[in-house]
């Protein structure tokens, strides 16, 4: 992919460009936390997005998508957000880089990526974070890994209106090879766990459906638990988001809250105490409980958190049946996507070939896999 953005920008723009690269993420545990400053588990991969860049002298940045074969032009110092565009996430760093003062004038770009749309990769957060890199270093600011995942997360809330929390920017920013890192979303801090799984692998299973209102469902969920800590609050003085509760208040949590409430709360409580069980798992090397806190993950967000979907409930359930897989759980905000599963390594094949033909059967739809490393986080190639 590096080869192919210089020898397009090359093409386009004449010049060599400065070229960064930013990957996407799974999330081992951990899923719509975030938002309420708790714990998640993600891990930066090996697939992502390739930026080229060159200053250009000129106040309009010009960009081309490989992926979308698509060209789109700004003036740097007179843009708005344009409704679901891929161009939004360039045009928000921008936006809140300039804001924040730092001297980002036009530029050119080339960018592509090889992480499967829709896939729940979060290409989005990784376009964003090799924009912030790639713009800091053709402009010579310093900027930390922890400004470019704010940044990032700010501009999906302003430019797309998803709410989303910091996990999947800073998963990119932060990535270390064969670890995950352990995040608390409070301090915006974490702990990197060597991700060591002996003869055993985690797979991807793309559903590849992603359903509608998938973005305002997200948002009604993160609504819905600041109405629950609204409430709580009368009664918990000093919590300030659901992360401050714990198992044991889930009983005085279920007589304060309206039944609509209580499950969303509940998961995210619950949700948060499985994180840093999943943690001293890992450390432990107990895959076999580290699996079944995953069973636990997706039991929770299909049915508290209501944000599964048919097809990955249904490779989920077909995984259950199949000794070798230690858990499965579906991955990210939810309503399509992918799941991932922790498995016997010698019995990946077997698996994809038992999820391929009950799927397509049951939806007509081919599943996809996708295998993945724990990988490096943003950084400028060259
Ligand atoms: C999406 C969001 F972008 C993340 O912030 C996170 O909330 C995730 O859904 C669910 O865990 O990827």
């Amino acid at each position: 992919m590096r080869e192919k953005i210089a020898k397009s920008f090359l093409e386009l723009f004449k010049k060599e460009p400065l070229i960064s690269f930013a990957p996407g993420r799974i999330n081992l545990i951990g899923e719509h936390t975030d938002y309420q400053e708790g714990f998640v588990f993600p891990a930066a991969v090996s697939q992502g997005i390739w930026v080229g860049i060159c200053k250009n002298e000129t106040t309009v940045s010009k960009i081309h998508s490989l992926d979308f074969e698509e060209d789109f032009a700004f003036d740097i110092n007179d843009f708005s957000p344009k409704k679901g565009h891929w161009a939004n996430y360039i045009m928000g760093m921008v936006s809140l880089l300039k804001q924040a003062g730092y001297p980002v004038k036009g530029f050119d770009i080339v960018f592509g990526g090889d992480i499967p749309v829709g896939s729940g990769l979060s290409s989005s957060a990784a376009l964003s974070v090799a924009i912030g890199t790639a713009i800091s270093a053709v402009f010579d600011f310093k900027i930390s890994k922890k400004s470019i995942a704010i940044y990032a997360q700010k501009s999906e809330h302003l430019f797309e209106g998803l709410n989303c929390g910091i996990m999947d920017p800073y998963a990119s920013a932060f990535g270390k090879e064969n670890h995950a890192l352990l995040l608390d979303c409070r301090s915006n801090s974490h702990e990197e766990i060597p991700l060591e799984l002996g003869g055993y692998s985690l797979l991807l299973t793309n559903t590849n459906v992603k359903h509608k209102l998938a973005d305002s469902a997200y948002n009604k969920r993160r609504e819905a638990c600041e109405k629950s800590v609204e409430i709580l609050q009368n009664s918990f003085p000093g919590i300030t988001t659901l992360r401050d509760l714990t198992p044991d208040d889930l009983a005085k949590v279920k007589e304060l809250l309206p039944v609509e409430l209580f499950p969303k709360a509940k998961h995210v409580i619950m949700e948060d105490h499985r994180v840093k069980e999943a943690g001293d798992c890992l450390k432990n090397s107990d895959l076999i409980a580290f699996g079944k806190l995953m069973w636990e993950s997706h039991e929770s967000l299909s049915k508290d958190y209501e944000v599964s979907c048919p097809e990955l409930d249904f490779l989920v359930k077909s995984s259950k049946q199949k000794p070798y897989v230690l858990g499965s759980r579906m991955m990210g905000g939810g309503f399509g996507g992918c799941t991932i599963s922790l498995l016997e390594t010698s019995k990946k094949q077997e698996l994809k070939d038992y999820l391929s033909t009950h799927y397509k059967n049951q939806f007509n739809i081919d599943p996809e896999f996708i295998e993945v490393t724990p990988s490096e986080g943003a950084r400028i190639l060259g």
